[in-house]
């Protein structure tokens, strides 16, 4: 379909496919006990519209009702759940069934889909429920217009200290709608200088506006709090949670946040990290301070969700008790059950920050009294800033998968946060987004595989990686089965290949400090922010076992045995878990430090063997996309160059063995 925009409509650009039997159903389109004025039909109705010109050629004609014979009818079923939807093909009608409004939105994407990915619909017989009750994104756009670990160009939500409201906004919510998002955080959990005025009149209209583009694709729209506001924006001189003027001043802001944003979902809320304010300050706990906050939200129906990411960020690396990895849990395992119902926890995946392999959270099902959330993180930070290609759903469906042991049975990390084990309505998956206002939206064209996984991941968690690259795959290029099997491929194998480059069996960080993109063996090695390798010239790891950290008996049994022990832990998480020596033999038979020079040397290889398949996609991919894409392979490659020489070197130099191969180390 032709895109006159400055933007690429990535899944959705509708180019034309084959029609595999489906342009008969959509002549006419019924909407049966529907208000085809209310903004999410009318959205569905445009989308549906556009989705079936763009692919099949067919121009739909709407009618209220009175289907007979074939065609597609939409149709009222108060029996289902909300936002569910259900499909089915009957004497030779389709008939998409919902209860709302949201329903029918992810009925017609789903229809969509089934139509870009050239499947024949009068097969189609689908029951689909979301298993996560929020999906949401977390931007972490500044006011100013740059986003903290963007690397996708400027926000388009912000610019100069203005909120933007344009017909990127309308496609933004489309594409997040089209994968199921139904929340959206606009502005970073940072949150200082001006966005702390975002809560005040300045900018009402355009959040209003926002808000309401959002409720017409069913996302709520949610902002980030500053805890200091009440400081910061003329109120008292404290932000005390159990101080009555502190509570009285956030009574009236959210009194008048609410009357001019009324369908405002909540906010979230990064208390007590990293330099931000939060209740730690007054000697308060966590609870005290999501729950201050929580009950004044209440009478809205806005919702509190509070960070764990409570670490001290001024370690001294001489000091081995202290452990970052603990941090979450000791900070907040206490108030378990102390949250009002209207807060959720909002858990990273791992205990220490988005690296490309770590633990899961013990906080995750650590806690069992609690909303929880869990937090992953889109956007590509340690795992190579869309500049190399890093395909995250695999590790997001490894936490999912992560069996808790928190209860007997429903007891994974799917479970927790879609509400299967504790049977709480408030609880998901958010992630920190990995867009900006680049034409393409995420940098690197095969980055957009992490959002679109994302969202239909959050929507369905029992989608397996490939499947959802598959089919990101064929709407984004073409259903060619060859094309999409080299594209899987890549995408597939991208999160162990940089892994292989960067840095070992679950240890972590030796990035370049600060930026977090390239090597820097010891770059955080000696200073405060709790992240260590403690390589020595015997031996490399962090010891969290009982007789290091005791960080392993955060976990349930018998997860906490199973890391304790040397020989149960998984051997890709055993420097997470365990200092050994370079001479500790493998299962695959090598030494430890053999596998760093094997593994480094291999990661570079299999990023030449990408290129070497990106290449064969030329003249099948459009050239735009191939160019731009070779471009950052040549880049990732010269990064996973630098990789393996600095890690080789570096343990080489520590440990004084030889590679067994005798290749080249400096
Ligand atoms: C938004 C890491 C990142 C920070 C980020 C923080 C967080 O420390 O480097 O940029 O701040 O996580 O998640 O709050």
């Amino acid at each position: 379909m032709k895109n006159d925009k400055k933007w690429t409509q990535l899944w959705l650009s509708y180019n034309t496919r084959r029609d595999a039997g489906n342009g008969r159903f959509f002549g006419e389109v019924f909407f049966d006990g529907f208000d085809t004025q209310d903004p999410i039909i009318q959205n569905a109705w445009a989308e549906l519209s556009r989705g079936l010109k763009g692919m099949l050629g067919v121009e739909p004609s709407l009618n209220k009702s009175g289907l007979s014979g074939s065609g597609f009818a939409v149709r009222r079923l108060t029996e289902c759940a909300a936002e569910e939807f259900r499909l089915s093909c009957k004497d030779g009608s389709l008939v998409l069934e919902a209860a709302d409004g949201k329903g029918v939105l992810y009925g017609v994407f789903h229809i969509l889909r089934q139509i870009a990915l050239e499947r024949p619909l009068d097969q189609a017989q689908a029951v689909c429920r979301p298993d996560d009750p929020l999906r949401m994104l977390n931007h972490w756009d500044n006011m100013d217009g740059s986003i903290e670990r963007g690397y996708s160009g400027r926000s388009f939500f912000f610019e100069d200290g203005e909120v933007l409201v344009d017909e990127r906004t309308v496609d933004y919510a489309r594409l997040a709608a089209s994968v199921g998002i139904n929340g959206v955080v606009l502005n970073n959990v940072n949150v200082k200088d001006q966005a702390t005025w975002l809560i005040t009149d300045r900018y009402f209209d355009k959040a209003a506006q926002i808000a309401k583009i959002f409720e017409g694709y069913g996302i709520r729209l949610f902002l980030s709090l500053n805890y200091a506001a009440p400081m910061e924006l003329g109120g008292p001189d404290s932000a005390d949670p159990l101080n009555g003027e502190v509570a009285a001043w956030w009574k009236e802001k959210f009194a008048e946040v609410f009357a001019r944003i009324p369908n405002l979902g909540g906010f979230l809320v990064k208390a007590d990290s990293e330099g931000r304010p939060g209740p730690f300050t007054y000697g308060r706990t966590q609870a005290d301070g999501a729950n201050m906050l929580a009950d004044l939200v209440k009478p809205y129906g806005g919702i509190i969700i509070w960070r764990c990411f409570v670490y001290n960020c001024t370690q001294d690396w001489r000091d081995r008790k202290t452990d970052r990895a603990r941090a979450g849990y000791d900070n907040f395992i206490q108030t378990d059950g102390d949250y009002r119902d209207n807060v959720i926890l909002q858990i990273k995946n791992g205990p220490m920050d988005f690296q490309i392999r770590e633990a899961v959270s013990p906080l995750l099902g650590g806690m069992t009294k609690t909303n929880q959330m869990l937090e992953v993180q889109a956007a590509q930070e340690y795992t190579g800033q869309q500049i190399d290609l890093c395909y995250l759903i695999p590790l997001f469906k490894e936490v999912l998968d992560f069996k808790t042991y928190c209860v007997p049975g429903r007891d994974t990390v799917a479970d927790v946060v879609s509400g299967r084990t504790f049977g709480n309505k408030l609880c998901g998956m958010a992630a920190v987004s990995n867009t900006g206002n680049d034409a393409n939206w995420t940098g690197n064209d095969l980055a957009a595989a992490n959002f679109y996984g994302f969202g239909r991941l959050a929507f369905t968690t029992s989608l397996s990686a490939e499947e959802i690259a598959a089919e990101w795959a064929g709407m984004t290029y073409s259903c060619d089965k060859e094309l999409t099997a080299a594209i899987v491929g890549l995408l597939m194998g991208s999160r162990e290949t940089y892994e292989k480059y960067t840095s070992p069996l679950g240890i972590g960080w030796m990035v370049t400090p600060n930026t977090h993109y390239g090597p820097s063996v010891d770059g955080y090695e000696y200073s405060r922010w709790g992240t260590y390798h403690r390589a020595d010239h015997l031996g490399l790891g962090v010891d969290r076992t009982d007789s290091g950290t005791g960080y392993v008996r955060q976990y349930h049994e018998p997860n906490a045995s199973r890391y304790n022990s040397v020989e149960e832990c998984p051997e890709e998480l055993l420097l997470f878990f365990h200092h050994l020596p370079y001479t500790y033999m493998l299962k695959s038979g090598k030494t430890l430090i053999q596998h760093i020079y094997d593994s480094h040397f291999e990661g570079v290889e299999e990023v030449e063997e990408m290129i070497r398949t990106w290449e064969s996609l030329k003249g099948r991919i459009p050239e735009g996309s191939y160019a731009l894409v070779r471009e950052r392979f040549e880049r990732q490659l010269h990064n996973a160059r630098e990789w393996r020489d600095q890690v080789n070197s570096y343990f080489y130099r520590k440990s004084g063995i030889n590679d067994q191969k005798g290749r080249e180390i400096f």
